[in-house]
């Protein structure tokens, strides 16, 4: 398998939309209005990856195209729970891509205590062959869910995916914290916003004198 010839469309996806879901956040602020973005990180899956997911899920390697949503990875990481459904119906207004599949794990989170929002998408690359479809995954999670996540997947690396049952169960408990957090932060948002509104102000004035 030529990895570099067959990743190469992947990360040029992933450049393009990193480019595109910063955009959104810039054009909030020179609206100077709450942008529901925080930060946009991405991706390429690593060889070593596909080959461990493909590998568990018994995915033939010719098949990883069609099958693997993932080797292409975004992450939108926003302040406030409604930010998450903000933006996801944003992504779903979009003339550049196709979402193909939504999975709510705020809703339903997984068994893990995982919250997050996916966003699978059907995006078009243009090659020197000429357009190609790629599917891509967007991560939309708060501070608190990215937090517990990338503690979790620490842990899950650490371990080799088999966690001690008392860490998992700690796990759990933190996933619950992050979660009642999130939902304490959002019953005085409107005062976040203002008093982020307020810094915001000072320095654009700092900045021009
Ligand atoms: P990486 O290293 O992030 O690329 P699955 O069967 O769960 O492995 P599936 O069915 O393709 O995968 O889709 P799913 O579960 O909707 O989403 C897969 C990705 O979501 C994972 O990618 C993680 O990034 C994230 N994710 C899902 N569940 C968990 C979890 O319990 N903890 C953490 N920290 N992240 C999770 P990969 O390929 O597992 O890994």
């Amino acid at each position: 398998m030529n990895w570099e010839a067959f990743l190469a469309p992947y990360q040029q996806a992933v450049d393009e939309l990193k480019v595109k879901l910063r955009g959104m956040r810039s054009q909030y602020e020179y609206e100077s209005s709450h942008s529901p973005i925080e930060f946009v990180t991405g991706r390429v899956k690593p060889i070593s990856s596909i080959l461990e997911k493909a590998r568990r899920k018994q995915m033939p390697m010719n098949t990883i195209e069609k099958e693997m949503q993932d080797i292409a990875g975004l992450r939108v990481v926003c302040q406030f729970v409604d930010d998450i459904y903000a933006v996801g119906s944003m992504l779903k207004n979009r003339n550049d891509f196709t979402v193909v599949e939504e999975k709510d794990y705020i809703s339903d989170k997984k068994e893990s205590g995982y919250r997050s929002y996916h966003i699978i998408i059907e995006y078009p690359v243009e090659t020197i062959h000429g357009e190609k479809l790629l599917l891509a995954e967007i991560q939309i999670r708060t501070l608190a869910m990215n937090f517990w996540a990338t503690n979790e997947h620490s842990l899950n690396y650490k371990y080799s995916g088999q966690i001690p049952v008392k860490i998992q169960s700690r796990l759990k408990r933190a996933a619950e914290a992050a979660f009642r957090l999130d939902e304490e932060m959002s019953i005085i948002r409107n005062d976040i916003q203002e008093a982020q509104q307020i810094f915001r102000k000072k320095q654009e004035k700092n900045k021009h004198g």
